[in-house]
């Protein structure tokens, strides 16, 4: 089969193809930047399909605080979006991976879910965080970030699916690989 699907105890990780804009979940996860603006990539993207009340939402919360730091996560609604809320994750800017990016990486993840636990969601997209425009390279985020995802699902609440939907056919292949 032309898929992975991981199972972690009540839950399943599934590795999937696809564009994320398009996907019918209860969370989409964005990697967005520190103040949360449409940018390029996978966000110009979210922000394009959901429309005014995803910008103005993230304009709202910025109003009420600080920049993001790596790793943070914060939700949003989803505006024209086929899910609930949109969790705009921050992942790390590359610096050759000894300056705490690969745990910034891990707490993206991680605190995506727990976020998602919190509001009582059941399923969660992310796309391949910090890869893209942030240059993290992808086979060690893959795996840094199944490590985490995995962690994260074994004390969920509520989260039972996660959805990895990847756009491009070279980060596809090297999530796969990740996975078996
Ligand atoms: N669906 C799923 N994945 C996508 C889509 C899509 N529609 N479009 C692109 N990707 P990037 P980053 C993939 O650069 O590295 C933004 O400007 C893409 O192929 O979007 O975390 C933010 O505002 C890649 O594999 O995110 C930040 O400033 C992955 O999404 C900065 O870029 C992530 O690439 C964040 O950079």
């Amino acid at each position: 089969m032309n898929s992975e699907e991981i199972l972690v105890g009540h839950s399943v990780i599934k590795i999937i193809r696809g564009d994320i804009t398009q996907e019918r979940v209860d969370a989409i996860v964005n990697a967005t930047n520190p103040s949360l603006r449409p940018g390029g990539g996978v966000c110009g993207a979210i922000h394009r399909a959901g429309g005014q009340a995803v910008t103005q939402d993230c304009r709202r919360v910025m109003a009420e605080r600080q920049p993001l730091v790596p790793g943070e996560a914060v939700a949003t609604v989803a505006g024209d979006l086929k899910a609930r809320y949109v969790i705009h994750a921050l992942g790390p800017v590359w610096k050759g991976g000894k300056q705490g990016e690969p745990e910034e990486l891990a707490s993206a993840y991680r605190n995506s879910i727990e976020l998602a636990d919190r509001l009582g969601l059941s399923s969660i997209a992310f796309p391949s965080i910090s890869t893209g425009i942030y240059g993290y390279p992808l086979m060690p985020a893959a795996n840094i970030a199944l490590r985490a995802l995995r962690a994260a699902l074994e004390r969920t609440r509520t989260v039972r699916e996660v959805r990895i939907v990847l756009y491009d056919p070279d980060s596809y292949e090297a999530w796969l690989a990740a996975a078996r």
